[in-house]
């Protein structure tokens, strides 16, 4: 039984388990890679947060764009990025998906709609509100979305973004990642408000509060609000209460978690969540999705591989995919 008690098709229920299954291993097997120092710099995982990637990107159309955060491994793979392209862009080769040169925090493809993950705390949501500004202009119909944590709704951006988009009923959804911390603060200490959709009604927009573990609430919720904005009627401010099971970065092991909270959080895994609903209606067993998740785990380990084998770029592709204005 679903939340509000309309069930996705199974097949989409398969895909969205199997998609959140790809972006736990890989996320897994990359915090490896960081700790192995295979890769340098840092990492941000999404582990636990995959039903909002999952769920939002699974209501995207062709044309329809996304921007998103250093955060952005699982939003990058539920837009449709390979595998490949991932690991090899997290290891800095030449066939990644940024040509080795984002890395982590940079995933980027515009081929599938990702116009980016921004290191800068809001940077994407501006971007959103452009790319949502040219859906308008040339007619396409299509929408934008962003993903941003609860944090960047104190950023300057986040109003400057909200009141243009809504001025100009712009087809743009927000999404706010709401996962209690801004790096090492809970958020309560940073904000005065307990939901962050309740800044909405500055905007005169609808704000809405999601169960953000739940891909297929997720799924509805935002549905009937990209409906909306298709239909022209504007942006809306959609939260989706999250967590994240790790770290801010590579290093953070959160001991300003207080006790008890991450296990409370486990108890609502999201991928346990989906599981869980397609085994009462009959639709997986617990053979089939350890199958499953061993396979994908295999895929991921070999992906790996393939990328350690890759090239790095050549010393001469510092000077391609750049411009300047003279
Ligand atoms: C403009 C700016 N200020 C500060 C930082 C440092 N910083 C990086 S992540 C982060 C916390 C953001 O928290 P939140 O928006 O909740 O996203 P989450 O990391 O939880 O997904 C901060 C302050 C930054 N990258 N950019
Ligand atoms: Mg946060």
């Amino acid at each position: 039984m679903t939340q509000n008690g309309i069930a996705l098709p199974a097949q989409m229920r398969q895909d969205m388990l199997k998609k959140m299954l790809e972006i736990r291993a890989a996320e897994e097997r990359i915090q490896g890679l960081f700790l192995e120092n295979l890769v340098r710099g840092t990492t941000h995982l999404c582990i636990g947060q995959e039903a909002c990637s999952v769920g939002v990107a699974a209501v995207l159309q062709p044309g329809d764009t996304m921007t998103c955060t250093y955060r952005g491994h699982g939003h990058a793979l539920a837009m449709g990025m390979t595998m490949k392209a991932l690991m090899a862009e997290m290891m800095g080769k030449a066939s990644g998906a940024c040509k080795g040169k984002g890395g982590s925090m940079h995933m980027t493809d515009a081929s599938i709609g990702l116009l980016g993950a921004n290191a800068i705390v809001g940077a994407q949501l501006p971007i959103a509100v452009g790319a949502a500004l040219t859906s308008r202009l040339k007619k396409t119909g299509n929408i934008t979305v962003t993903f941003f944590g609860e944090g960047a709704a104190n950023i300057g951006a986040f109003h400057e973004s909200l009141n243009l988009a809504a001025i100009w009923k712009l087809p743009v959804l927000f999404i706010c990642e709401n996962n209690l911390y801004g790096e090492y603060s809970v958020w309560s200490k940073t904000t005065p408000v307990r939901d962050i959709a309740v800044r909405a009604s500055s905007y005169g927009i609808p704000g809405i509060v999601v169960d953000g573990q739940d891909a297929e609430c997720v799924y509805h919720e935002v549905s009937a609000m990209a409906e909306r904005a298709r239909r022209g009627e504007g942006p809306a401010l959609i939260e989706l209460k999250t967590y994240r099971f790790r770290g801010h970065s590579r290093t953070d092991q959160a001991p300003y978690r207080p006790k008890g909270e991450l296990e409370e959080w486990l108890k609502r895994d999201p991928i346990l969540i989906l599981k869980e609903r397609m085994i009462a209606d009959g639709q997986l067993d617990e053979t089939e999705f350890e199958e499953l998740r061993e396979s994908i785990d295999r895929q991921v380990v070999e992906v790996v591989e393939w990328a350690k084998t890759e090239p790095y770029p050549p010393v001469e592709a510092l000077y391609e995919d750049i411009y300047y204005e003279g």
